[in-house]
């Protein structure tokens, strides 16, 4: 019989996450965790500074996600790992290294750990298009933790098989 893999989003209170964040452009990185913590948070994750379900790391900038994130991932502990940063085009000569050596070693994290990682690193041209993303017309930081939720679940799932 075929088995259709679905994420859930009614048993997220069962995960255990981690947030990887950056502190460059942190006008716009914080924004984006708060949107993301009241997407986890109305899900049903603890999100206080109590919380054995989710930890939190500050690295310098969006090139340091990777190395953090894999530390992280490699514990076991974690059902799925959220990274958050911002790269702007406007302040940045070296634009396209920085969103290709994160977005590249994201996504080798998380296949050679099996860890679903999620790519929360907003590329804009400009601060204003970031801030948008951010929160002024919409926050992405809440699509990143609800990809996360369907991550964490959907890869639950597959193990049980
Ligand atoms: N890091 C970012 O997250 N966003 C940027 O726009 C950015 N710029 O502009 O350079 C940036 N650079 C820092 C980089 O990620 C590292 O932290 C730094 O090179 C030290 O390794």
């Amino acid at each position: 019989m075929m088995v259709t893999f679905e994420g859930r989003f009614t048993e997220s209170s069962a995960l255990r996450m981690a947030i990887v964040i950056a502190r460059f452009n942190d006008l716009v990185t914080n924004k984006l965790l708060m949107g993301c913590l009241d997407c986890l948070q109305r899900h049903g994750i603890d999100t206080s500074d109590k919380s054995s379900q989710l930890d939190i790391a500050w690295v310098p900038g969006s090139l340091e996600l990777p190395l953090v994130t894999q530390s992280l991932a490699r514990t076991g502990q974690y059902d799925v790992v959220i990274t958050l940063g911002a790269v702007i085009r406007g302040d940045t000569p070296h634009f396209e290294v920085v969103v290709a050596e994160a977005s590249k070693g994201i996504a080798t994290v998380s296949r050679d750990t099996g860890v679903p990682v999620i790519f929360g690193v907003l590329t804009t041209d400009t601060m204003q298009q970031a801030l948008e993303r951010a929160g002024i017309k919409s926050n992405l930081g809440w699509n990143y933790a609800l990809q996360a939720l369907e991550m964490g679940s959907l890869m639950r799932e597959l193990h049980k098989k």
